[in-house]
């Protein structure tokens, strides 16, 4: 099924999570990780109750969580394997590549529970090494997105820079895709040409009000993200903050399901 939902982004992709992602979203028919930005861990569990069924991946800042422990966190993980999710570690690493490789160990031993990590390429392609040799350490396997491009007002990857991040990123096959700009689907588009179509496009700054968001954030409709190329679409506060954070997310999944179909077709 995955296989015929998601035509040649399917047939061209040569890595694992990529098709893992592939085959969960076919199945929940959603395109939709949320980014569970809920501060204590009683609301993250509220969270994966209420909206687990109709999400593909979940995104955590393990770090903003104010009353984190290893024993809570690992039971937040289990219910989120529960609910079929990919575990998502929105690190944004960017340190060289052995010490990238610790990063993934330490107090929060990010390479034992998540299956996908954010980076950014700032400091050159031995990052990449050093998060995949974190995985390896424990005996686990899991993919990188390059920040190819970012949601919020100003920031400073300009197209030469994302350029580069995709040459580099599309050759390395620890990398399994891209974070571009959900707010904008003309950069989307521009994203998608550059990157082909072997390697996912992840986007952030995704809600169903679209304008400006809080501090320098921007959101596009998850819609034209998709039909412009994005394959997952980052959501936070348009669930997470939603008055029925149920009904939002089947909304939101609706939308970029649908989206994917069209496109596809
Ligand atoms: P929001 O509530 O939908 O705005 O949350 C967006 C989430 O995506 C939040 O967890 C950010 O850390 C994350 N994000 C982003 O907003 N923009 C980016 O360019 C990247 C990540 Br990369």
């Amino acid at each position: 099924m995955a296989s015929e939902i998601w035509g040649e982004r399917w047939a061209s992709s040569t890595s694992d999570i990529a098709r893992r992602y592939m085959e969960v979203a076919s199945r929940k028919q959603s395109l939709v990780c949320l980014a569970a930005d809920r501060r204590t861990m009683a609301g993250l569990f509220e969270l994966i109750d209420s909206v687990g069924p109709y999400l593909a991946a979940l995104k955590t800042h393990v770090d903003l969580v104010d009353d984190w422990t290893p024993e809570s966190w690992s039971d937040f993980c289990e219910k989120a394997r529960d609910a079929d999710l990919l575990i998502f570690e929105d690190r944004k690493f960017a340190d060289i590549g052995k010490i990238s490789r610790d990063q993934m160990a330490g107090v929060y031993d990010i390479r034992s529970w998540s299956d996908l990590v954010t980076a950014h390429l700032i400091s050159g392609p031995d990052i990449v090494d050093g998060l995949q040799s974190g995985w390896d350490d424990v005996g686990r396997s899991g993919g990188v997105l390059l920040l190819a491009q970012m949601s919020s007002r100003g920031n400073l990857l300009n197209p030469n820079y994302t350029d580069e991040v995709v040459a580099k990123g599309k050759s390395h096959p620890g990398v399994f895709g891209f974070i571009g700009n959900g707010s904008s689907p003309e950069e989307l588009i521009e994203l998608r040409l550059k990157v082909g179509s072997e390697k996912l496009i992840w986007t952030p700054g995704v809600n169903l009000v679209v304008g400006d968001g809080e501090m320098g954030q921007r959101y596009g409709h998850p819609r034209d993200a998709v039909l412009a190329g994005s394959d997952c679409i980052i959501v936070g506060s348009g669930i997470h903050r939603s008055d029925n954070p149920t009904e939002s997310a089947k909304e939101y999944a609706q939308s970029s399901w649908n989206a994917l179909l069209e496109r596809e077709s």
